[in-house]
Order: C-alpha cells, then structure tokens, then sequence
C-alpha cells in the first residue's frame, strides 16, 4: 500500500463501525438501509471481531435472535420502524418470527466468520459458540431441506435473496415474470443514490411483485419452493453454503457434536457443483431450475468456487485473463459482456466483499499470487476512493452507498496491511 496512511485508515474503518453500530447490531449505511440485513451483519462481525470480540459476538446474537421458528434467519431484520427504507415489514407480512423481518433469507457467511471470531479467542468464545452451534445447524438444516434441489445446488426464491440483486444471472427468470397487479409504491433507494447506480423500475416492479406472491403463499416453505415463478440456482449460495458447512463441521468437531448429517449435506453439495457449470462457456454460473438453462453470466460469484474447496483450473485461467482485462477488479458482470455497466450495482460494479471471500479462497487453496494481488487490488481501492458500497472497475470511482459497514469490515479483517494483527 504505496501512498497511504493505512493506520489512519483503520481509525475511519473502526469509526464506521461504531458509527452504523445501533447497539447490538450494526446497518449497512445509515439513511439507504437503516436495518439489520443478513450477510452485511455477519461481515460486520468479522470487522468488529479486529477490535472488540464480545460486539463482534453480540452481532452475531442479535442475528440469531430474529431466527424462524423453522430455522430460517431472515435478511432484513427490522428493528425499528423507519419510513426511509421500503418495503418495509408492512409490504412484507412475514410475521414468522420474534422480529418484525422480511421472508427469505441471505448467503450464509455466518458459520464462517463465526468460526473466525472463535479462533481468535477460543476460551473466551466458548460459551457464545456453545449457545450459537444448535441455531446455525437449524437454519443450515433448513437450506438443504427447502432451498437445496434434488441435484444439490441452492436455489433462490427472489434476487434479495442471493445478496445479488439485479445481477444477469436472473435477467430470464425475471423475464418471465409479468408484474401484472404489483399497485403504486414509491421507491425510497433513488432519494438515497444516483438512480443510475441502482436497479432500475422493471426490476423493482418484478422484486415487489414477488414479495406480494410470497406473502400470499403465507412464506410457507413447502407453498414457496413449489410455487415462487423464480428459482434459481444461485453459484453465491451454492459455494457460500458448501463453504459455512466445511466451518460448521470443525466447530461441531470442536463440540463433540454427533457430524453425521453435516457430513451427508457436505457430499451433497460438493457432488453438485459441477451443475453449476455451463458446457458452453466452462465458467460456473446461475441454472434456472424451472427450465433448466444455464444464465450465461460470468460474475464474481462464479469466482467463489475456491471458497467453496473447488480447486478448479478452467476458472483459474479465465480469473486471469479478468485479472488482465479489468483495472480493478472483480467485475460483478464481465466487463466483454454487452451489457456490462461499470456503474449500475450488480451488472458491473466491483465489491469489495466478494473480492474477500474470493481471496480467502484463493489463499486457502494455494494460489497465493493471485490472492495477494487481489487483496493488494482491493486495498488500494478503497484506501484510494473510500469505504464505498461499491466501485467502478474501469475507473475505481466510488459508487452506491458511503461509510459502508461491510467494506469497513473487509478492510479491517482482510484488506489492510494491519488486517489480522489486532485483537479485540
Ligand atoms: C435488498 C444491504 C443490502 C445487501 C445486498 C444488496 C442490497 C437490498 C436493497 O443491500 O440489497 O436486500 O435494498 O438494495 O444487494 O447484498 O445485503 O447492504
């Protein structure tokens, strides 16, 4: 890191941190979304973990205290009522669980920063992984019962839901959805961010539309994976979920728990995998399971194969020559791609939190040159352009959100050259 005073960088991520912090849990950024949102809260204890490890366990708390009585863990938690965000838990009617919340849930980190926070102070963190084990096992539980296909892959039920909002991956599915009825609403994100960093109306009408048939279902499992219109299945859940089981068996090891079961959904999903691979292209990419067609999208998600412990040479070569093509990357969408737009959320834009879960990927599997360049990259973007949503990756320009918690979080876990050598 030439040029920059990573130290006083620190500071501002630490800042950020306390800054978002609404006691016991943390928003991605105030004003944009002013709740708990799933996966954002699991990087914000991985952050906070560099710093204060008993707030980094509380994060993880507060997560889990909004749990379903079926096991699942929402994506947004709504604390408190905030007119500032919408839909909010009135569009939703999911009246499931202890907490106001929304009804699908999100990419499953958690296991796995849990499992980092844990092995930073293992005596200390006993008790709270003791009382966390049992719940991440039920909602891990209840993936592969409602959100696994019969070949193994996970599937979504609504982009929010994959954390990739309006990324190519789901342009069919969303194709194919007519949003007859959806009714006036009046969007909330465009008052917060330039309109053209965000998805755009047709993709709005089509997220609300699915709310509406969820919340009609009742948010009943079995009603919602045989009648949501919109099944895919998602490379970000997929790898993610094989990944957070690999973590949850070590601390069930760690536990004396009995692993049979994690062992059985760990087969499962490693044999799966390869579904995820389109025969025409090589990369690994979103099946739409209701008509079997690979999307054709190479995102960062198809980069998270390693994370997965899928050491696969095909997408080595292609991160490569994306590595070669693109001045900062990972590229949501490839930028060769006709539709790629540097600007627009997940048809572009680079994040600084899948590069972390692709590095660390890449670093536990060996490839240690391209992880360092990648963390190099990431650092540098950040510490260049600030703790953005997300970034342009032809110019680095920040774009989405400001202040944001989860690129705070990567940068004090991962990015900065101090990352790892603080303790909470
Ligand atoms: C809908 C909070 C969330 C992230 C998602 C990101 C975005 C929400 C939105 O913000 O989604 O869940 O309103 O745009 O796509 O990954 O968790 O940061």
């Amino acid at each position: 890191m030439t040029g920059h005073d990573h130290i006083a960088l620190d500071d501002q991520a630490r800042a950020i941190l306390r800054g978002n912090d609404r006691g016991g849990y943390t928003v991605p950024t105030a004003g944009l979304y002013p709740y708990q949102w799933n996966w954002d809260s699991a990087f914000a204890a991985w952050g906070f973990a560099q710093f204060d490890i008993g707030r980094a366990w509380d994060e993880m708390d507060t997560l889990f205290s909004g749990q379903w009585p079926n096991g699942m863990v929402p994506h947004i938690l709504f604390h408190q009522p905030d007119p500032g965000y919408f839909p909010g838990p009135d569009v939703w009617g999911a009246n499931l669980g202890p907490i106001p919340s929304s009804g699908i849930t999100q990419p499953p980190v958690a296991a796995t920063f849990i499992r980092d926070i844990w092995e930073k102070d293992r005596t200390a963190g006993a008790d709270r992984l003791d009382a966390l084990l049992p719940k991440i096992i039920a909602w891990h539980r209840w993936f592969m019962e409602w959100r696994c296909c019969a070949h193994g892959t996970v599937f979504v039920t609504h982009p929010w839901e994959a954390g990739r909002d309006n990324c190519p991956d789901w342009d069919s599915a969303m194709a194919a959805i007519v949003p007859e009825g959806v009714g006036e609403y009046t969007r909330r994100d465009t008052s917060h961010v330039d309109p053209d960093m965000r998805p755009t109306k047709a993709d709005y009408d089509r997220y609300i539309w699915l709310v509406q048939r969820g919340r009609r279902l009742g948010w009943d499992d079995e009603a919602m994976a045989e009648n949501m219109p919109f099944r895919v299945g998602d490379p970000t859940m997929s790898f993610i979920f094989l990944r957070a089981n690999r973590d949850l068996l070590a601390m069930c090891e760690a536990f004396g728990h009995d692993c049979c079961e994690l062992r059985g959904w760990i087969k499962i999903l490693e044999q799966s995998a390869e579904v995820l691979r389109n025969p025409d292209t090589g990369f690994f990419n979103g099946v739409n399971t209701l008509t079997k067609e690979h999307t054709g999208a190479l995102s960062n998600a198809s980069y998270l194969c390693w994370y997965a412990g899928i050491d696969d040479a095909p997408m080595g070569k292609i991160l490569e020559q994306t590595f070669s093509e693109c001045p900062y990357p990972v590229p949501s969408h490839a930028i060769a791609a006709q539709d790629f737009d540097p600007k627009r959320y997940w048809r572009g834009p680079t994040w600084a939190i899948m590069n972390a879960l692709i590095g660390r990927g890449l670093e536990d599997m060996g490839h240690t040159d391209h992880a360092r360049q990648l963390k190099q990259a990431t650092g540098d973007l950040i510490a260049s352009h600030g703790f953005a949503e997300y970034f342009d990756p032809l110019t680095g320009e920040a774009a989405g959100g400001g202040t944001f918690t989860w690129t705070a979080a990567v940068w004090l876990a991962w990015a900065s050259p101090s990352a790892g050598k603080y303790n909470g």
